[in-house]
C-alpha cells in the first residue's frame, strides 16, 4: 500500500524530489548526472553488501571468530555475526518482500531515501537495513593486523580531526556518551570533510535528519551491549579503547578514497 505522501514516480521528478530533500548537497554524497531512477544515483560506499536472487545476503566474516581476540572475544563475534547480523539481514528481506519494487535499490539508496519507503515498512527497513549495512561496514573495518592509514587519510585526519589522537578522543567520546544502543562514526561529508558523530539504534549518517550533516561512513563502532557485554560487561570505555587496536586502517583508507572519488 502506498502512503499518501509518497514521492513522485517518474525518474525525472524523483530527481527533483531528491534535489529538494538535500541529497545532492555538495554534489558529492550522490552523483546525479543520469536520467535513471534514484536507485542508481547513490554513490557507492565500497562496503560489500551481496545480493542473490534479489535478496540481501549476510556478508561472510573476513576472518575467523577468534581473530580479534583478546580485544573482541570469539563467542561475541560468533553471536554478533551469525545471530544479530543474520537477524537484521533476514528481517530486512522480509520487510522488502512487502514492497518488492524497492528490491532493485542498493542498501545505501534505501537508507538515504527512507522517505520513499512505504509507512508500513519504513521502520523495519530503517532498523534492519541500518543493521544490515552498519555491520557489513563494521566487519570490514576491523582486522587482526590493524593496517596503516593512507597518506591521504592521515592528512585529512590531521586537517579535519586534529590528528589520530584527536580522532580517537572524539570518537571515543561520541561512542562512549551515546545513550543506550547505537554507533560511533567517522564519516565523509558531502564537502569531503571528515566528521565524527554518534547515532542511536541502527541509524547512520546516510539517513536524512539523523546527523547535522549527511555523509558516507568510513568507520563505525558498534556500542550496542551485544557487541561487548560478554567480555566487558558494563565497561564500554574499555571496549572502545581495545577496539582501536583492531581497526583496519588500510580498509578505512580505501573507503575514504571511495567517498572522496
Ligand atoms: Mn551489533
Amino acid at each position: 500500500m502506498k502512503s499518501p505522501n509518497t514521492e513522485p514516480t517518474s525518474p525525472l521528478s524523483r530527481r527533483t524530489f531528491l534535489g529538494k530533500s538535500g541529497l545532492f548537497v555538495g554534489g558529492s554524497l550522490l552523483a546525479g548526472s543520469s536520467m535513471r531512477g534514484y536507485a542508481d544515483e547513490t554513490k557507492p560506499t565500497g562496503v560489500a553488501t551481496p545480493l542473490q536472487n534479489g535478496e540481501f545476503m549476510l556478508p561472510a566474516l573476513p576472518y575467523a571468530f577468534d581473530a580479534l581476540a583478546p580485544h573482541i572475544d570469539a563467542r561475541t563475534m560468533e553471536i554478533h555475526h551469525d545471530k544479530h547480523h543474520a537477524g537484521y539481514t533476514k528481517k530486512l528481506n522480509a520487510a522488502l518482500a512487502e514492497q518488492p519494487e524497492l528490491k532493485k535499490h542498493s542498501i545505501t539508496t534505501l537508507l538515504a531515501t527512507l522517505d520513499h519507503v512505504d509507512d508500513s515498512i519504513r521502520t523495519a527497513v530503517r532498523n534492519n537495513g541500518g543493521g544490515y549495512y552498519n555491520h557489513a561496514l563494521f566487519w570490514e573495518t576491523m582486522s587482526p593486523e590493524g593496517g596503516k592509514p593512507s597518506e591521504a587519510l592521515v592528512k585529512a585526519i590531521e586537517t579535519d580531526l586534529g590528528g589520530m589522537a584527536g580522532l580517537k578522543e572524539s570518537l571515543a567520546k561520541a561512542a562512549g556518551s551515546q545513550f543506550g544502543s547505537g554507533w560511533g562514526w567517522v564519516y565523509v561529508s558531502p564537502e569531503g570533510k571528515l566528521a565524527i558523530t554518534s547515532t542511536p539504534n541502527q541509524d547512520n549518517p546516510l539517513m536524512k535528519g539523523v546527523t547535522d550533516v549527511l555523509g558516507m561512513p568510513i568507520l563505525g563502532i558498534d556500542v550496542w551491549e551485544h557487541a561487548y557485554y560478554l567480555h566487558y560487561q558494563n565497561r564500554r570505555a574499555d571496549y572502545i579503547e581495545a577496539w582501536f587496536s583492531v581497526v583496519n586502517w588500510a580498509r578505512v583508507s580505501e573507503l575514504y578514497a571511495v567517498a572522496k572519488a
